[in-house]
């Protein structure tokens, strides 16, 4: 059903091996939708919310086993084992065909066999691609629908000649044991199998959008990183372009979406995405900035109109929601929403609540929703050239250590600066939480190849433009002796955004230190905020001999990788070592 040859083939070769009973080419039209999420209604795997509540809401609980990503089954397949990095697990693209088509086969009978067409980024931009996802998820097709931009627009751009991503998908039986997601970035093919759940079956997300992209984005000469956008617009009307890298669940949705307190009189915070965007180096020197994703794909549990209400503003229509706990009259539920928790609540997995069975809603359930719903959605996001960043922003989960916000000294060190970033780690990925682990720009599980090659793919900008963005980090997440956060984060980020700001015109005050500048105590602007001088001075603190640890470890974690780290990473070590000894000594 397509005039690609390329594309029909590789459609009729899949159906061969898969066997399905049918084939749908996903036109994206609001009748195929309905006629979906009817045939879902009907099969069990949505159902209908409180339609007077949450018009067009519905409800799917996944595998009770398929709740996050699985980093452990994610490969990046290249020729080269050394071009994945020890930072991805690595098969040889032979084995790896081998091993996923023998689960492939015959793995869609009695299915239909879904072709999605779809474009990553703004229609006609010259930085968006395309994408065709095969799938036997009729969830997937709907959530893809939200997520991308699908498709018959789509299929029109892959048909005038521009290249495509191919990605299968099958849903397999969802045992564990038989469950892989593999890239092949030499091919721009991916196969995943044994999984529905978001990153491990929404392929033009991670496994494109990051993995893939970034791999494309290195040879090509730009960025596909795991950033929110948001534009911040000042009383005067001038807005500033901001991205920050933050790994899943550590609040890109909440900081994209920021409402700022009421004395941050005519400050507006624009949304224009909350998880990936594309980075191209722009005529002017600068860094423009797409998101090239349509929709939300954000974490539920703690999502209130406190701490976010633009996205409560967000999801309360036409949203899939995954693995939330729904209440007797059939509304979304979960753990830090703002109704107390009701009687007669049923849990994620559809049982009764039972507090001994853990929380309602699992910690990683789900909304999906459309980026264009959100009330502070950016009129510049589906600008085709992007938006010119002012400031990059990394940060972390980190109870110690690192400081509220630091701004680093120069785009080497920025870039040693996000090449250091750790986190402790949460429920988007299986596995334990809260273990402190090396997360470079969070995209630790999203590099389509070798860090090392990585760093210097990003070190090589400096090189190239004397008008690039200001790096700075952030950690929303310091805790007190008594485990407290100390920062109350939340709309009050802004406080730390505006001092960002600040910055990037050349305003704001800061101290430097080896680490980087940090704010003086009053250019940060506390107003209406109650914490003391001695909560805020321990906030940006930056300890000599902590960080010198630190800097060892850096050093450890960047060594592994070996000779391909770029010699400015070593340097930075080398500058901020001998500058702490100076200090220590001092
Ligand atoms: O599961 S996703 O990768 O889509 C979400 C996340 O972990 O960031
Ligand atoms: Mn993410």
């Amino acid at each position: 059903m397509t005039k690609n040859a390329q594309l029909a083939a590789w459609v009729e070769q899949s159906a061969a091996l898969m066997k399905p009973e049918r084939i749908h080419w996903v036109d994206g039209s609001e009748a195929e939708n309905s006629q979906l999420v009817e045939e879902m209604v009907r099969a069990g795997t949505l159902i209908q919310l409180n339609q007077t509540t949450h018009p067009n809401c519905y409800l799917h609980r996944s595998a009770p086993n398929d709740v996050a990503r699985v980093e452990h089954l994610t490969f990046v397949c290249t020729r080269d084992q050394d071009a994945a990095g020890s930072n991805n697990h690595w098969m040889a693209p032979a084995d790896a065909h081998e091993k996923i088509d023998a689960l492939y086969a015959g793995c869609m009978r009695g299915r239909t066999m879904y072709v999605i067409p779809y474009l990553m980024g703004p229609y006609d931009s010259l930085y968006s691609r395309a994408g065709v996802e095969i799938t036997d998820s009729p969830y997937v097709v709907a959530n893809m629908r939200i997520m991308a931009r699908v498709g018959t627009r789509a299929l029109t751009h892959i048909e005038a000649g521009n290249s495509f991503v191919r990605g299968l998908h099958s849903v397999g039986d969802l045992d564990p044991d038989r469950r892989f997601i593999m890239h092949f970035p030499e091919e721009l093919l991916i196969k995943s199998v044994g999984s529905g759940y978001g990153g491990n079956a929404l392929l033009g997300k991670k496994c494109h959008a990051l993995r893939i992209a970034s791999w494309q984005a290195r040879t090509e000469g730009w960025l596909a990183e795991h950033m929110l956008i948001l534009g911040l617009e000042d009383p005067t009307g001038k807005t500033t372009y901001v991205a920050a890298a933050f790994p899943s669940a550590c609040g890109k949705t909440n900081l994209a979406m920021l409402v700022p307190p009421a004395v941050f009189n005519g400050w507006k915070v624009w949304t224009i995405g909350d998880d990936i965007a594309w980075l191209h180096p722009g005529p002017d020197g600068r860094l423009w900035a797409i998101n090239p994703e349509a929709g939300f794909f954000g974490v539920a549990p703690g999502t209130s109109s406190k701490t976010n209400p633009n996205c409560m503003g967000t999801v309360g229509r036409n949203t899939i929601y995954t693995n939330v706990a729904v209440t007797a009259d059939g509304q979304p539920w979960w753990e830090g929403i703002d109704q107390p928790q009701p009687e007669n609540l049923t849990d994620w997995q559809g049982r009764p609540y039972d507090p001994a069975n853990g929380p309602a809603a699992h910690p990683n359930a789900r909304f999906t929703v459309a980026a264009a719903q959100c009330p502070s959605y950016s009129d510049q996001a589906n600008a085709p050239q992007g938006v010119p960043l002012s400031a990059i922003i990394f940060g972390g989960r980190r109870s110690t250590v690192a400081p509220l916000v630091y701004e680093a000294l120069n785009w080497e060190h920025g870039v040693f600066t996000g090449a250091s970033v750790a986190s402790e780690t949460t429920a988007a990925a299986t596995g334990k939480v809260g273990l402190v682990r090396r997360d470079p720009m969070a995209m630790k599980p999203f590099c389509g190849y070798n860090f090392a090659d990585y760093w210097a793919h990003w070190a090589s900008f400096g090189e190239r433009s004397t008008n690039l963005p200001k790096i700075f980090h952030v950690n929303w997440f310091r805790k007190d002796g008594a485990g407290r956060f100390m920062w109350p984060g939340y709309g009050d980020n802004m406080r730390v955004l505006k001092w960002i700001v600040e910055r990037c015109e050349g305003r704001a005050d800061a101290l430097k230190t080896p680490i980087g500048s940090v704010p003086h105590f009053d250019s940060l602007d506390m107003g209406g905020l109650d914490l003391t001088r001695a909560t805020i001075d321990a906030l940006l603190a930056i300890d000599p001999e902590i960080w010198t640890q630190e800097v060892d470890e850096i050093a450890k974690y960047l060594d592994s990788f070996g000779e391909r780290v770029p010699a400015a990473l070593m340097r930075q070590v080398a500058r901020i070592k001998s500058e702490l000894a100076n200090q220590r000594a001092a």
